[in-house]
C-alpha cells in the first residue's frame, strides 16, 4: 500500500510540475499509457490471490481514476493559460488616437465608376467583365459591323500582329463585347451595366488612346423604348444629384441598335460653373437604343420573342462634367499635386444612402 502512495504522490507531483500540454501528455502515457506505471500494476492483478486482489482493485481503480481526474483539472489549467497569453498578445490598445486620414486619393475615374453602379444597383443591375483583348467576333461582327464597313476604321482600332492562323487580336473599343459574351452564355432576363477601360488609336485635346466607358443592357421579352427613357433619365437625377433634369432624345445611328438615339441634358453656364439640370443650352452626354435585331440573332436570341435597350456613356467626360475638371490629359498623367486635388477620400464610399460624393 505504502508503494502505490508513494507512487501516487510521485506521478501527482509530475502532473503539477507539466508546465505544456506536451509534457503533461508525456506523464499521461508514463502513468496511463499502455505500458504506464499504473497500466502495469493492473497487470499484475491476475497472478494476486483472490484475498490480495480483493484489497488492491479497488485501491488500483481508485488511484487510476484520481490520476485521471489530475491529469484533466491540469489540462483545463493549461488550456485556459494558453488561451490568456494568445489573448495578451492580441490585445488592441484602444487607447490609441484615431486613425488619421490616410494618404493618398481615390481616382476621379474610380470614384464616378464607383457612383455609376452604386446608381444601377439600386436599380438591379448586375456589373459584368470581359476581356480588354478582344477578337473581330466580339469586339466588331456580332454587333452587326458588316465585313469592311468604313464604321470598323471610325473605331481606330489598336491591332496585334496577326496570329499564326491569320487572326488579329484588337484591344476592345468599347465594352460591347462584353455584352454579347453575356447575351450568348446568359439566359434573359438580363439587366447588366459594364464599367470598363477601351482603346481608340486617337489622342489629342478631348480623346486619350486608353478611355473609360460604361455600357448599359436590359434583354427581355416587353423591353421599350420608354424602358429606356425612364432608366436613364432616373441615372441622370441620381448621377447629378439635381431634383429635375431636363433630357432630350435625338435620332442617331449606331450599328448595333435600331432605333438609335444620343441623349441630351439640359444645362446653364453661370461664369465659370457649367450647370447641370436647368437652363437653355443641351449637352450630349450619351449614345443610346433598341437593340437590333441583328445583334440579338448573333447572340441567339430571337428577336420575335425578346427585345431590349443598350447605352453607352464615357466615363472620363462624366467625371469632367460633374466633377469641373478642365483637361482629359491630366486624367492619366499620374501627377500626384493633381490627384490630391481632384481625388477623393477613400474612407467615404459612393453610396445612395449617405450621398454619391462629398
Ligand atoms: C456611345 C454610344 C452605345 C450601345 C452603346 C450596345 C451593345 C450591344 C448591343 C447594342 Cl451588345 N448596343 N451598346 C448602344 C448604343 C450606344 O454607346 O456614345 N458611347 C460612348
Amino acid at each position: 500500500m505504502s508503494d502505490l502512495d508513494g507512487l501516487e504522490k510521485d506521478l501527482m507531483t509530475k502532473i503539477d510540475a507539466a508546465s505544456s500540454e506536451a509534457a503533461l501528455e508525456e506523464v499521461r502515457i508514463a502513468s496511463l499509457g499502455k505500458k504506464g506505471a499504473v497500466s502495469e500494476r493492473m497487470k499484475t492483478l491476475g497472478k494476486m490471490s483472490a484475498d490480495e486482489r480483493k484489497q488492491m482493485g479497488p485501491a488500483l481503480n481508485g488511484l487510476k481514476a484520481r490520476i485521471t481526474q489530475a491529469i484533466e483539472a491540469r489540462k483545463t489549467t493549461l488550456e485556459a493559460a494558453a488561451l490568456d497569453a494568445r489573448l495578451a498578445t492580441e490585445r488592441v490598445d484602444i487607447t490609441l488616437p484615431a486613425r488619421t486620414s490616410p494618404k493618398g486619393k481615390i481616382h476621379p475615374v474610380s470614384q464616378v465608376t464607383e457612383e455609376v453602379v452604386a446608381i444601377f444597383s439600386a436599380m438591379g443591375f448586375d456589373v459584368a467583365e470581359g476581356p480588354d483583348i478582344e477578337d473581330d467576333f466580339h469586339n466588331f461582327t456580332a454587333l452587326n459591323f458588316p465585313a469592311d464597313h468604313p464604321a470598323r476604321d471610325m473605331h481606330d482600332t489598336f491591332f496585334f500582329e496577326p496570329k499564326q492562323d491569320g487572326e488579329r487580336m484588337l484591344l476592345r473599343t468599347h465594352t460591347s463585347p462584353v455584352q454579347i459574351r453575356t447575351m450568348k452564355t446568359q439566359a434573359p432576363p438580363i439587366r447588366i451595366i459594364i464599367p470598363g477601360r477601351t482603346y481608340r488609336c486617337d489622342s489629342d485635346q478631348t480623346h486619350t488612346p486608353m478611355f473609360h466607358q460604361v455600357e448599359g443592357l436590359v434583354i427581355d421579352r416587353q423591353t421599350n423604348m420608354g424602358h429606356l427613357k425612364g432608366t436613364l433619365e432616373a441615372f441622370c437625377k441620381a448621377f447629378f444629384e439635381v431634383d429635375s433634369v431636363k433630357t432630350r432624345f435625338r435620332p442617331h445611328f449606331f450599328p448595333f441598335t435600331e432605333p438609335s438615339a444620343e441623349m441630351d441634358i439640359g444645362y446653364e453656364r453661370v461664369g465659370k460653373e457649367i450647370r447641370i439640370g436647368q437652363g437653355a443650352d443641351w449637352m450630349e452626354i450619351l449614345g443610346c437604343g433598341m437593340v437590333h435585331p441583328n445583334v440579338l440573332k448573333n447572340c441567339g436570341l430571337d428577336p420575335d420573342e425578346f427585345q431590349g435597350f443598350a447605352f453607352g456613356m464615357g466615363i472620363d467626360r462624366l467625371a469632367m462634367l460633374k466633377y469641373g475638371i478642365p483637361d482629359l490629359r491630366d486624367f492619366f498623367a499620374a501627377d500626384a499635386r493633381w490627384l490630391e486635388h481632384y481625388g477623393f477620400d477613400p474612407l467615404d464610399q459612393p453610396n445612395l444612402a449617405t450621398g454619391l460624393s462629398r
